[in-house]
């Protein structure tokens, strides 16, 4: 059996050998990860701004983490529900009382949050709301990504997620995003339980709506007994400044989607937040999973939620992205069309020039020792880990701008 690679080319080859072709990564192949770091199998060191698309907000391998996955691992990893045990009801007060919601349905991917989301609207719809059985509808929005089951593909507006994967699930309304007027006349159908969005599109490529956008929204949502559902996955947990993105506008959520940096980056570890009204229409064996809530992923999240506050990565995310935008702004180049974002969750539109686009960009910045990769082929994401230093984050925006500028 092969213990370790010996190149990252074997590496590489060995994928392409054994596994699905469902990716197309960045040629480096990475062997650890410290902070705002990876070295690759050859030993580069690289800045990480990607942080596993937000997921990695708490820095590669925090020790805090690590330490409560490895003692956990020790002592009881998963009982399943079938039976209770000494952590998740501990893990459940502690986040519910964090965010601020009477309870917590713990899942462990984000697609799953997602589901589960649905699923409690659509529940909601029928024993609360009294909208007459299988005609609940949800509305969602133009660009969304909230994960890749069959359901949530059939909200997309993106061949490359819903392509081939018919039939699709029927209750959606698909409307612009930053768009009220849509919101509003959507909102006219008595059937709508619920109106799923970003609060800002991450793979859509960070798109930041219209300031007073989510409370504007919420409101029209309230007015017409609508459910407003917030999926802050990638958008939560101090990436955008604040803990979540609907903080910018103190908007409350009726149901709050958690996941990725939940378990900054050790565990798959997702969640939904709701009060009883909502949460309690979900009776025991209507929903569940046999990972969701496990004792490892509580430990793990439990620790991934405490080093936010202790490091005060909120008011980090909010000071270093300023200096990002600012600093990428301030670059003279005409392959930069636009720079984008709400604290460490920014990105770069890249205007093709000389037939080099954000790909060969990409390359570039992995060549001077910065990964990121670019999302619907012309937009860059840069979302490094939010524990970055100030100097940190300032030599890898050199090296950012050095990339671009080796095309002028
Ligand atoms: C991949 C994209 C980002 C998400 C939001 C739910 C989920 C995601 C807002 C589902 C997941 C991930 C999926 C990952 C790459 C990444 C991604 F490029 F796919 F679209 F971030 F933008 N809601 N996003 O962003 O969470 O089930 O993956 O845990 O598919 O490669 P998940």
């Amino acid at each position: 059996m092969i213990k370790k690679v010996t190149s990252s080319q074997q590496a590489i080859e060995l994928e392409d050998k054994y596994g699905a072709h469902n990716y197309h990564p960045i040629p480096v192949v990475l062997a650890k990860g410290e902070g705002p770091f990876m070295w690759d199998v050859e030993g580069n060191k690289y800045y990480d701004f990607l942080a596993a698309y937000s997921a990695v907000n708490q820095g590669h391998c925090h020790p805090k983490i690590v330490e409560a996955l490895c003692e956990q691992a020790h002592t009881l990893t998963l009982t399943s529900r079938a039976f209770y045990n000494d952590v998740l009801g501990i893990f459940e007060k502690y986040i519910t009382e964090y965010f601020g919601y009477d309870k917590v349905l713990m899942m462990n991917s984000g697609a799953e949050a997602d589901e589960t989301a649905i699923k409690l609207c659509r529940k909601w719809a029928y024993k609360v709301k009294g909208v007459p059985e299988n005609q609940a509808k949800i509305i969602c929005c133009e660009n969304n990504f909230h994960g890749r089951t069959v359901t949530i593909v059939s909200m997309s507006n993106d061949p490359d997620s819903y392509g081939d994967y018919g039939p699709f699930t029927p209750g959606f309304i698909r409307i612009p995003y930053n768009d009220l007027d849509a919101l509003a006349e959507a909102l006219k159908d008595p059937n709508v339980a619920g109106f799923l969005l970003e609060p800002i599109q991450g793979e859509a490529g960070v798109f930041v709506p219209d300031e007073g956008y989510l409370k504007k929204a919420y409101e029209l949502c309230k007015a017409n007994n609508v459910l407003f559902i917030a999926d802050e996955i990638q958008s939560g947990i101090a990436r955008t400044g604040k803990m979540l993105a609907c903080d910018h506008e103190n908007v409350r959520p009726d149901l709050l989607l958690l996941g990725k940096a939940l378990s900054g980056g050790a565990y798959p570890v997702s969640a939904v937040l709701a009060d009883d009204p909502i949460m309690l229409t979900i009776k025991p064996g209507e929903h569940g999973s046999t990972y969701g809530g496990n004792p490892v992923a509580c430990k793990v999240a439990m620790a991934a939620l405490e080093v936010v506050k202790e490091e005060k990565l909120v008011e980090k995310s909010d000071y270093l992205g300023k200096i990002f935008r600012e600093e990428m702004k301030a670059v003279k180049s005409d392959m930069i069309e636009l720079v984008r974002g709400k604290g460490l969750m920014n990105a770069i539109i890249i205007r093709p020039k000389n037939g080099k686009t954000a790909w060969d960009v990409c390359l570039k910045m992995k060549e001077l020792g910065v990964l990121a990769k670019p999302t619907h082929g012309h937009i860059i994401r840069f979302t490094p880990p939010l524990i970055i230093t100030e100097a940190q984050l300032r030599e890898a925006i050199e090296l950012i701008k050095k990339a671009i500028l080796s095309f002028e």
